[in-house]
């Protein structure tokens, strides 16, 4: 084994970093609390920003917030190889979803630094705007808008529930950058993430090595009725959307079960009555529809299949149901080098792996758009995420850094 691959990152760092970014924004229950461009979210990337000036590493902030920490290589003329993920949380969120990638590539270039070991293409760690989509939609906006599936200025308008833009919040927070969004491609773009599910974990394997993730539809369906009294108006002459709401919903999932399991994948996050009075009969009610599946085409067939279903539910009842279309990402296949780069760098540092597609979305899905692109996953605890009580281990996140390491390695020094 050589010296450089016997280079490990320092694993009780990182885990130090890793607690020291939890506080931002830390909730009672062990969680975090880091909405997109927050005030907590400010913290964070202050955090961000400070430890990378402490390793040397230039910062540029583009117009939409997104962050890189830039450490140079030995050729000019390459361009750079991409680490990081996002800072931004759910609202009842774990303290890996996104800190992980970030803090793990902030790791990788201090245990360079520390080694003295430097690598031909540049690297840059990447903190990207808004990823989790709970306070802006849709979901990875900032890594959206840099790779061109989104509009910049329909990026900028995003407005959270208060009617705030992603625009206004980034100068509220003082992030809204000078650099032009964009316009760059990468050599390669590697992201460290949990994998929020339980796959590796049951195969008891140490590191995914993901070959692609599966696709994703976000939409608002809204049932209109019609408002009317909760006490004199008999049952038989109400049109209620919320009495259509739960033969809709039970359906959805009946059809989820019986068409598109088990790959399928039907969430209903956010519920809204209006006027949302206990005693008036709902005029409407709004969900959201969050529908996946790796397959394209099956995902196409379920959107399908849920609107055909609800509209046979709703016509009878003289329910209006309205679907509006929030966000389409159809399933990415990752690049065959660089998922290759992660599993020789698995192999160089002894850990068991299996290649996977992930369940969720992740900034990498728009950074395979403009670069070659792949990620690497560790377990977490029961496979539980997007919950307060999101868990993995020092030695798990001491693991992702080591392959983040060495691939990032391989694929800035490759000829
Ligand atoms: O929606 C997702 O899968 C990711 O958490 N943004
Ligand atoms: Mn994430
Ligand atoms: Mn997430």
């Amino acid at each position: 084994m050589t010296a450089t691959e016997a280079l490990r990152v320092d694993g009780s760092r990182l885990w130090r970093r890793l607690d020291e970014m939890a506080r931002l924004g830390a909730t009672p229950a062990g969680g975090v609390h880091r909405l997109a461009l927050s005030a907590e979210d400010r913290r964070a990337r202050d955090l961000f920003g400070a430890r990378a000036a402490e390793l040397g590493l230039s910062v540029t902030v583009d117009r939409i917030g997104n962050m890189f920490a830039r450490r140079e290589g030995t050729d000019p003329a390459l361009r750079l190889v991409l680490l990081g993920s996002h800072l931004d949380s759910q609202p009842t969120g774990g303290r890996f979803d996104g800190p992980l990638g970030v803090l793990a590539g902030l790791e990788v270039l201090e245990t360079l630094r520390e080694a003295g070991i430097e690598t031909r293409a540049p690297l840059e760690v990447a903190n990207w705007t808004n990823e989790e989509g709970t306070r802006f939609a849709p979901a990875m906006l900032g890594s959206g808008a840099f790779s061109g599936r989104f509009a910049l200025a329909d990026a900028l308008a995003s407005t959270d529930p208060s009617g705030v833009t992603v625009e206004a919040a980034l100068d509220e927070i003082g992030y809204a950058g000078q650099t032009p969004v964009g316009g760059r491609s990468f050599r390669a773009a590697l992201e460290l993430h949990i994998e929020q599910g339980p796959t590796l974990e049951e195969a008891e394997c140490e590191v995914g090595v993901v070959t692609g993730v599966q696709g994703a539809h976000w939409y608002d369906l809204t049932l209109r009725g019609e408002e009317t009294h909760a006490g004199p108006t008999p049952m038989e002459r109400r049109v209620d959307p919320v009495e259509a709401l739960g033969a809709s919903l039970v359906r959805m999932y009946e059809v989820l079960a019986a068409e598109f399991a088990p790959e399928g994948r039907l969430t209903h996050g956010v519920l809204e009555a209006r006027p949302a009075s206990r005693n008036t009969v709902p005029g409407e009610v709004r969900i959201s529809v969050d529908i996946r599946h790796p397959d394209g085409e099956r995902l196409e067939s379920m959107a399908a299949r849920l609107t055909s279903e609800v509209a046979e539910i709703c016509e009878p009842r003289g329910i209006e149901a309205v679907w509006a279309h929030i966000w389409r990402s159809p399933p990415v296949r990752f690049d065959d080098g660089c998922v290759s780069a992660v599993a020789a760098a698995a192999r160089v540092c002894g850990y068991s792996y299996r290649e996977m597609v992930s369940g969720a979305g992740h900034d990498s899905v728009h950074v395979a758009d403009i670069a070659p692109t792949a990620m690497i996953f560790v377990p977490c605890e029961d496979g539980v995420s997007h919950n307060e009580s999101e868990r993995i281990t020092p030695e798990q996140a001491e693991a992702g850094a080591n392959v983040l390491l060495h691939a990032a390695l391989a694929l800035a020094n490759a000829r």
